[in-house]
């Protein structure tokens, strides 16, 4: 007698494979889609107390034919949240808020502390290394999509000098 599957009980099989290959992984690369859009690893750095303000940072992928725009943020954390750039004038590090970013089609846009940065205003609590924290970006076209922060050690990536400039905020 050959062996016989029940082809339903295999196509199962195949689709728990899937979900937990997809589930699996580590922090780094965590990912969220939304209609066209990718919006890759987001993380902020970790902050002592609450006195001053997180940045927050990510890559956002339009793999749609028409560009979108972010028009804003929110953290259930923080009072509000404001888009901005950093960029380096006469050797100073400082950044301006930005009313929305645009997303080319088929482009992609990087956040990084020298550049683009999502900025957590009036922290309700600090940002602690290996936690997650729910953000919502709001997109002109996609809507709404909230997606998991991970909070990275100080000093994780880059070191702090990106954030020099947000000490007067
Ligand atoms: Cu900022």
């Amino acid at each position: 007698m050959p062996v016989f599957f029940h082809p339903k009980s295999v196509l199962v099989a195949l689709a728990a494979f899937v979900i937990l290959g997809a589930s699996g992984g580590d922090v780094r690369g965590h990912d969220f889609t939304a209609g066209s859009l990718i919006i890759g690893h987001p993380w902020a750095r970790a902050t002592i107390g609450t006195s001053r303000p997180g940045g927050a940072y990510l890559t956002i992928t339009n793999k749609g034919g028409e560009a979108d725009r972010l028009t804003g943020a929110e953290c259930p954390i923080a009072e509000r949240v404001e888009l901005h750039r950093s960029s380096v004038e006469g050797g100073m590090m400082r950044m301006v808020p930005v009313g929305a970013i645009e997303v080319p089609a088929g482009g992609k846009v990087m956040f990084a502390p020298s550049g683009y940065h999502l900025m957590l205003l009036g922290l309700k609590k600090p940002l602690v290394a290996g936690s997650k924290v729910p953000l919502t970006l709001v997109f002109e076209k996609a809507g709404r999509i909230t997606v998991e922060v991970a909070v990275e050690p100080l000093g994780g990536k880059g070191g702090t000098k990106g954030h020099m400039g947000h000490d007067g905020h």
